[in-house]
C-alpha cells in the first residue's frame, strides 16, 4: 500500500523555504487541527503526506465504488464506519460534512468531497499516478455515461429492490418497529430520504414497485451487454471509473432475488466482465470490508 502523497496545487501551496531536500518536518494543519509530515522534494516542489478519511458504510454501493477506486490507486486511508441503521448519518457532526444525509463522504486534508461519482473523479484528479480515466474524449464520454447510469438509473432502483430483503430485515434486527421508524424518520433533515422512509415504514415496497425497479435494472443491463459486445470494458479498451461505478450494482443484483439477471446464460458478456472485475485485487480488497456491527443479518 502506497502512502497517499499530495501533488500539484496542494504540493505547490506548501511553503518551500526552510526545508532541505530529503529532510522532513512536522507541520500543523489549522483546518484539521492535527499534524502532518512535510517529507520530500521532487522537481523543486515539496510533497507532503496527505490524509484521506472515508466515511462510509460497509455494504453501501456508493461506498464500495469509492473503496474500489482508493484500492486501485493503492492509497492508504482511514476507514470510518457510519452505521446507517443506527442513523449515524443524521448526526450533526456527519451532516456538517454531508448535508444530504447519505454516505459516503471523503475528507482529504480537511477538504470534504461528497457524491460518490464526484469523489471518483476527484481522486483521479488528485492522484493520477494510477489513471482511471481514459485520455481520449470519446472514451471519457463513454466512461461518464456509465457513471450517469450508475447514479441516474441503477442507484434508485437497487435501493427499491434492496428494501424488503435487506433494509427492512436490518430494521427488524435492530428492533425498530414501523411506528419507531416513522418517529425516527421525522428527524431526517433530507426531505427526499425522510419521505421515502416514511412511505416504506407505512407500506414497505410492493411487488408492483419492485417489478418496475427490476425492469429499469434490466434495461441498464441490456445497455451493458450491448456495450461489452464491442469492447472489454465499459469505456472501451481500458478499465475505468465507469466500470468502478457499475460494479457494486452488479454485486448487489447477484445477492438479491433475481441473480440470473447477471448470469452467463442471460448476459454472457456482462458475466465475463463481472468475472474479470471480481478478479482484480482492488475489488477484493474493497469488498473485504465487513460490518463491525455483528447484529447485521446481511452478510454480503
Ligand atoms: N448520489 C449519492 C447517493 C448516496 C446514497 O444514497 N447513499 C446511501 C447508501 S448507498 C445512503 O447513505 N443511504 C442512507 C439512507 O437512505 O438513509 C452518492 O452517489 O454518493
Amino acid at each position: 500500500m502506497q502512502r497517499a502523497v499530495a501533488t500539484g496545487i496542494q504540493a505547490r501551496s506548501v511553503p518551500a523555504n526552510g526545508l532541505a531536500a530529503g529532510s522532513s518536518i512536522r507541520c500543523f494543519s489549522m483546518r484539521r487541527g492535527d499534524e502532518y509530515e512535510l517529507t520530500r522534494e521532487r522537481n523543486g516542489e515539496y510533497e507532503r503526506d496527505t490524509m484521506l478519511t472515508l466515511y462510509n458504510y460497509w455494504s453501501s454501493v456508493c461506498s464500495q465504488k469509492v473503496r474500489v477506486c482508493l484500492a486501485e490507486k493503492g492509497l492508504a486511508y482511514e476507514n470510518r464506519h457510519v452505521n446507517l441503521f443506527e442513523f449515524d448519518h443524521w448526526k450533526p457532526e456527519y451532516l456538517k460534512m454531508n448535508p444530504n444525509a447519505v454516505v459516503p463522504a471523503l475528507d482529504h486534508d480537511g477538504h470534504i468531497v461528497i457524491e460518490s461519482n464526484v469523489i471518483l473523479e476527484y481522486l483521479d484528479d488528485c492522484f493520477p499516478q494510477v489513471r482511471l480515466s481514459p485520455q481520449d474524449a470519446n472514451a471519457r464520454a463513454r466512461m461518464r455515461l456509465w457513471m450517469f447510469y450508475s447514479e441516474g438509473v441503477a442507484h434508485e432502483n437497487i435501493a427499491t429492490c434492496s428494501y424488503n430483503p435487506r433494509h427492512a430485515a436490518r430494521h427488524k434486527a435492530k428492533g425498530h418497529t414501523n411506528e419507531d421508524l416513522k418517529r425516527i424518520a421525522a428527524g431526517c433533515p433530507n426531505p427526499i430520504i425522510r419521505n421515502r422512509l416514511l412511505r416504506r415504514a407505512e407500506h414497505g415496497v410492493s411487488d408492483a414497485e419492485e417489478n418496475e425497479a427490476y425492469e429499469a435494472l434490466d434495461f441498464v443491463l441490456d445497455r451493458m451487454e450491448d456495450c461489452l459486445s464491442r469492447a472489454p470494458w465499459l469505456a472501451g479498451a481500458e478499465y475505468s471509473l465507469g466500470d468502478i461505478a457499475m460494479a457494486p450494482y452488479i454485486n448487489r443484483i447477484e445477492v438479491l432475488k433475481r441473480p440470473e439477471m447477471v448470469g452467463a446464460a442471460r448476459r454472457p458478456r456482462l458475466a465475463s466482465w463481472w468475472q474479470r472485475v471480481q478478479e482484480r485485487p482492488a475489488f477484493q480488497q474493497a469488498f473485504a470490508v465487513k460490518n463491525p456491527d455483528a447484529s447485521d443479518p446481511v452478510q454480503r
